[in-house]
């Protein structure tokens, strides 16, 4: 008799679900299903599984495919399940290509290709949808954010867009999806749309996407002047049809719990009133890539403004008094260094950034009673300290803050437009604008 196990969570079952199970059985005589635990999901940073584990395990059944169902609960079970249960192959999707080689030292490790396409009729009977996601641009961060919806429960990502379809094409061949070079098409195939092509194309993908009743995630920045972030939030709103059409501007520090516990502390009244906030983000970047060469886009203050501009407008909020930049220049005109000085009614701030030229890249928040500060990579908060006047008490807080992080701003998406939660408040429309005028006065210089 051929043992084959597999595993997964399978949260609002799905077409996906059912022809990997159909094919696991079929690989053998006798299937073993591992369903996760909510505790196992949140262990390895899967976010947003909706459906209780009798649920899932109820879903499985139903398909008949599997003769034993077990629950996953720990990492590194699958190890001792395939010895445990004598299983002669281990199954699972395509997604997972090369990370459970680690078990054909006790088994066969078989990758059965991912479903594609998950059609969207199917899955508009279930209380919760599953988001079919496309993908436009197909650059450095599109690569980072595959991997990270993997994380994401309610999503399947299965289309990219690039008006040069070789590159559509090599990139949905790495990642098992579809390529398109036909807009109309792409829109046809995906709900929510990630935009991840360069800054100056953001507005007209948006606009067009939103015009194709898509929900967007767009990368930061959304746009680079106010009129345009304002016409996109507007549009969004109007084009609230039946549900609710959202647009997300993608800095993933706002979506993540470190940052979010990072603004509650500061928020507290712990360190007294605050009245500086200073954060600085720099990194050294090849000199022939896009930041440094596109003399229209590129430079440190279009690449990492959002980032800290993020914490200023967070905590003082968006009315300043005034911004001032001064920036350090290469020869080709593109900023290497930027500071932008802002005054504030009770307040003043500063926001760092440099891609040729280094600095310490810290978030320093200080109050009339004591000082917040956070070590870099503040912009993956995973850790800070409270100080105060008596340089003897430290308070620390620590949280998680997985991989690259995307998964939260992609999660919290999903949770808004299925209704579970409204997230909106992390980084609101208001907040957006506001740093699509500060990138405009900057261009504006
Ligand atoms: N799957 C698929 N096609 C899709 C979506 C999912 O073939 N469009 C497969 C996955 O590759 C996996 C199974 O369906 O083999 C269950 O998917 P999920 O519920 O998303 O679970 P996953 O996070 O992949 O669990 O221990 C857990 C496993 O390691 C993986």
């Amino acid at each position: 008799m051929v043992k084959v196990i597999t595993y997964g969570t399978f949260d609002l079952f799905h077409e996906g679900h059912y022809r990997l199970l159909q094919r696991a059985k079929a690989l053998g005589d006798y299937l073993i299903v591992g369903v996760t635990t909510e505790g196992f999901d949140k262990n390895r940073g899967k976010l947003g599984v909706v459906d209780s584990l009798v649920t899932r395990i109820e879903n499985v059944k139903n398909t008949g495919f599997a003769d034993e169902i077990i629950v996953e609960e720990y990492v590194g079970q699958k190890f001792s399940d395939v010895q445990r249960y004598n299983v002669d192959i281990f199954a699972i999707g395509s997604d997972w290509v090369g990370k459970f080689d680690y078990l054909n030292d006790y088994c066969k490790v078989v990758y059965l290709e991912r479903t594609k396409n998950i059609s969207s009729t199917t899955l508009r009977k279930t209380k919760y949808h599953v988001y079919r996601v496309g993908i436009i641009g197909n650059g450095r961060i599109a690569n980072r954010f595959i991997p990270e919806a993997k994380f994401v429960s309610g999503v399947n990502v299965q289309s990219v867009y690039n008006p040069h379809f070789e590159s559509a094409k090599l990139f949905a061949d790495k990642w098992d999806i579809n390529a398109y070079d036909n807009l109309d098409k792409f829109y046809d195939s995906v709900d929510l749309v990630y935009i991840a092509s360069p800054h100056n194309t953001h507005y007209e993908y948006a606009k067009s996407a939103l015009e194709h009743g898509k929900h967007v995630l767009c990368e930061k920045p959304l746009v680079l002047h106010k009129s345009q972030s304002e016409e996109l939030f507007k549009y969004a709103e109007q084009k609230n049809w039946g549900g609710r059409l959202i647009l997300f501007e993608g800095i993933k520090t706002a979506y993540c719990p470190g940052f979010q516990k990072l603004l509650g502390v500061a928020r507290s009244g712990k360190i007294g009133n605050i009245r500086n906030v200073e954060a600085c983000f720099t990194k050294l970047e090849n000199k022939n890539n896009r930041e440094l060469t596109d003399t229209k886009y590129g430079g440190s203050f279009l690449e990492l403004g959002s980032y800290v501009l993020l914490p200023i407008l967070k905590i003082f909020g968006t009315e300043f008094d005034s911004v001032d930049f001064s920036t350090i220049n290469a020869d080709n005109g593109l900023d290497i260094f930027t500071k932008a000085f802002f005054k504030f009614p009770n307040g003043m701030a500063t926001a760092t950034c440099g891609l040729g030229v280094k600095s310490e890249g810290k978030l320093l928040i200080s109050g009339t009673e004591g000082y917040i500060v956070v070590e870099p990579p503040w912009w993956k908060t995973n850790y800070f300290e409270v100080h105060y006047e008596d340089s003897t008490r430290v308070e620390k807080y620590n949280e998680v803050f997985l991989d690259d992080g995307l998964r939260y701003e992609l999660s919290d998406l999903v949770a808004c437009l299925n209704g579970i939660d409204d997230t909106g408040f992390k980084l609101t429309d208001k907040e957006s604008i506001a740093m699509s005028s500060i990138m405009e006065k900057f261009l504006a210089r």
